[in-house]
């Protein structure tokens, strides 16, 4: 039995995982830094602990101020999202060692997956295939030519305890070979103390498609489908979605298979993710596995109706899956869009900051995770993901027009955001027509970035009324015509508002 659960998280996750808890009837503590006082988390949550100062490394990723607050609240569980501590091995065994439950795998689980040669290794020997390359850890230069020969160019190098892009060198001349070697290996030891790194055949332009697994403790293992996450910039993913245009019903059954075949293999319990990149030819490779909740886990909620959260809360506490592989289908078509708060036409950059207005979409077929509400002030410190909004769809077409009309319904006013931009992907052909991979952003920058041709009323629909009470004050005459500066605004840079006075 688990009787009150402390979130080790903050932002929409932890939001996330207290609506399950309450639905089950279980308590909630929240643990928070100074920068989230005011965070939905807290107030949602039965209780709420102080656990230090904003930055991460001082609050949400120290491990024993986390366990020392489940202590202090009687929390018999805890459950740590994604990123933080999620697949931190040590603090699985800190927590299970002060007799609470991990909301989780078994430490070794996340250690044998944490390291990618170990997991490469582990795979090969589960029968899952793998990118062709290295088998175990490349030690001298002389080795890593011969293994260069034998792979062919061009490769990828990777650190072993990366993962998710992190200290990756692509090579496609045998000249520059020993020079990314050795960075990437050096780069490794600056970023995770690890300078083991192994090399992969290059996959030129893969599609990245995963598939959700849930294991419990009774030796039950299931798959929950696909999902397709190509749409992505510098590692980070914008769009997912489930099923995947390029799947056909063969190919599922064969990786589903496999997928459980590499849960199994790790004597897996919990809900976890094997990653595959699939080329061209629809050959399918194993290349990660994530042993956390992830970040888009609601599109496989919302084709397979089983809720994740409450799942792993039931795995924790030792019961059977609520689920058999028979009985779970793929009903209709999801899709994610990543709403961030940052500046699509400034390379990107975090727009952290006071949301002054907002008014989320809503209606059938349209689920929004978020935390953030009208006069929250977006921190400066933390991960600048505002919110997930999914739409669900009989077909992918309509999943698409549904996602479109409701990123047009989406209004956040303040800061900046990425709802333009993802705007412009659902209304760019190949995207539509499913005809995507890996490179799509850069494929496409040219259509994503192009200037607009109207100028779009990024901010405050107040303005308009501030220069209406202008002309007003200042008894400019303008015979009841909108003048020129108005008229020509645009909001959302799609729906033309009239504005009469
Ligand atoms: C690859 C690859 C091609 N070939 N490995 C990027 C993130 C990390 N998880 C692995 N990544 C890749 N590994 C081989 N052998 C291409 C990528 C890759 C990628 C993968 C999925 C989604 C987007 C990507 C963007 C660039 C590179």
């Amino acid at each position: 039995m688990i009787r009150k659960v402390l979130i080790a998280n903050r932002g929409e996750i932890a939001v996330r995982i207290i609506r399950s808890c309450r639905e089950m009837g279980i308590g909630t503590v929240a643990v928070f830094s100074d920068a989230d006082r005011k965070s939905l988390h807290v107030r949602y949550a039965d209780e709420a602990i102080h656990i230090g100062p904003s930055p991460s490394a001082e609050s949400y990723l120290v491990k024993e101020k986390i366990v020392e607050a489940a202590k202090r609240t009687g929390a018999d569980a805890i459950h740590p999202g994604y990123g933080f501590l999620s697949e931190n091995a040590d603090f699985a065994d800190l927590v299970r060692s002060e007799d609470i439950i991990f909301i989780g795998p078994q430490a070794d689980s996340i250690r044998l997956m944490g390291d990618k040669i170990s997991a490469r290794t582990i795979m090969t020997q589960a029968g899952v295939p793998v990118v062709p390359g290295t088998t175990g850890k490349i030690t001298g230069e002389k080795e890593a030519l011969k293994v260069l020969n034998s792979i062919g160019l061009p490769v990828m190098i990777k650190a072993s305890a990366g993962g998710g892009g992190k200290g990756m060198r692509l090579v496609y001349n045998q000249k520059d070979f020993l020079k990314a070697l050795n960075s990437a290996r050096s780069e490794s030891m600056a970023a995770f103390g690890d300078d083991a790194i192994y090399i992969e055949k290059y996959i030129q332009s893969p599609h990245h498609i995963e598939f959700q697994v849930l294991a419990d403790s009774h030796g039950n293992v299931i798959h929950l489908f696909e999902r397709e996450c190509s749409i992505q910039r510098r590692h980070q993913k914008i769009i997912e979605e489930t099923p995947s245009p390029i799947m056909t019903p063969e190919l599922r059954r064969e990786m589903g298979e496999k997928a459980i075949a590499a849960a199994r293999s790790v004597n897996y319990e919990g809900a976890g993710t094997i990653e595959f990149l699939v080329d061209d030819n629809l050959n399918y490779y194993f290349l990660e596995m994530n042993t956390r909740l992830q970040v888009e886990h609601p599109i496989t909620e919302r084709v397979t109706g089983v809720d994740l959260v409450k799942e792993q809360i039931r795995i924790a506490a030792g019961k059977e899956l609520g689920y058999r592989q028979e009985e779970l289908f793929q009903d209709g078509h999801a899709l994610e869009c990543r709403i961030y708060a940052e500046d699509p036409d400034n390379n990107f950059m975090p727009s952290p900051g006071l949301i002054r207005k907002i008014t989320e979409p809503m209606g059938f077929g349209v689920r929004t995770d978020g935390y953030v509400y009208e006069g929250y002030e977006i921190p400066v410190y933390y991960d600048p993901m505002i919110s997930k909004l999914i739409t669900w769809g009989k077909t992918r077409d309509e999943a698409i027009t549904r996602m479109l009309r409701s990123l047009e319904e989406y209004y956040i006013m303040g800061i900046r955001t990425s709802i333009d931009f993802l705007k412009r992907i659902m209304e760019i052909p190949d995207f539509v027509k499913g005809k995507y991979d890996t490179h799509f952003i850069e494929t496409h920058e040219k259509v994503l970035f192009a200037p607009y041709d109207d100028m779009p009323l990024t901010e405050d629909l107040s303005m308009i009324v501030a220069y209406l009470e202008y002309l007003e004050k200042a008894k400019i005459k303008t015979n009841g015509v909108p003048s020129q500066p108005v008229s020509n605004w645009k909001i959302q840079n799609r729906n033309q508002h009239l504005v009469r006075w």
